[in-house]
């Protein structure tokens, strides 16, 4: 899987993809990530790429001829299966959405900054508004990070067996189970009973009941979702 992601600030995304699972995806030829700076397509020698809003207002905003360039560009050597803006009044992004988007193979990612980007932009070439949760951030940069991190452990082949996806919290609309480690006492903290005793079919209903106590008690509202 190909993503591309058009960004003003590159540089805070040069580590999240450096390490641990997305580093081997990358590694493996699973996953590449290329990052493209906008002022790349700047319009003039001052490096600019974002105005004034017209009608008046605080805050300036990603013009269009930079972006559209840039989009324009990239589109030359891939066909993009989607092309996604970063925004806190997109579609909340969740587990079903990055699990549709882990079987994709050229995905563009648009980090808009300041007060956003030309609304024309969203309506000729973006196919899917993402928003990570209810607040702001300062920039989209933060939110691709979490959304192609979500996606990229997705990848078929980039996960194994031991770190399979199919546990996952919210992979069955359930929070994943407590989990434990050595010593089987700490401090006096005992391990619960079951999972020392070596009965796997045990330990399975244990886990699918811990899931279930969680999630009414902490997010009922997984529980009448499809
Ligand atoms: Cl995708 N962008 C920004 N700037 N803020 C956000 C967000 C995205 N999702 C939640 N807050």
């Amino acid at each position: 899987m190909n993503i591309d992601i058009l960004t003003v600030v590159p540089e805070l995304l040069d580590s999240p993809f450096s390490h641990s699972i997305l580093k081997r995806a990358r590694e493996k030829g699973l996953l590449n990530v290329h990052l493209h700076n906008l002022r790349k397509w700047a319009i003039n020698k001052h490096m600019q790429v974002d105005d004034y809003q017209f009608g008046g207002g605080a805050g300036m905003v990603l013009m269009p001829e930079p972006l559209a360039n840039a989009i324009d560009e990239l589109q030359k050597d891939k066909k993009f299966d989607e092309i996604i803006f970063l925004t806190p009044d997109g579609e909340l992004f969740n587990q079903k959405i990055a699990n549709r988007l882990s079987l994709k193979e050229n995905i563009l990612l648009i980090c808009g900054h300041y007060k956003g980007i030309d609304d024309r932009i969203r309506q000729k070439y973006v196919t899917k508004e993402i928003s990570i949760g209810d607040y702001v951030l300062s920039g989209g940069e933060l939110a691709a990070a979490v959304v192609v991190d979500a996606i990229g452990r997705l990848i078929p082949g980039v996960l194994n067996d031991e770190t399979s996806a199919l546990f996952d919290s919210f992979q069955d609309n359930l929070l994943a189970p407590p989990v434990y480690t050595r010593p089987a006492d700490f401090r006096g903290n005992k391990v619960p009973e079951i999972l020392l005793q070596g009965d796997p079919k045990k330990v399975e209903e244990w886990r699918t009941e811990q899931s279930l106590l969680r999630t009414k008690e902490r997010r009922p509202d997984l529980l009448s979702e499809e």
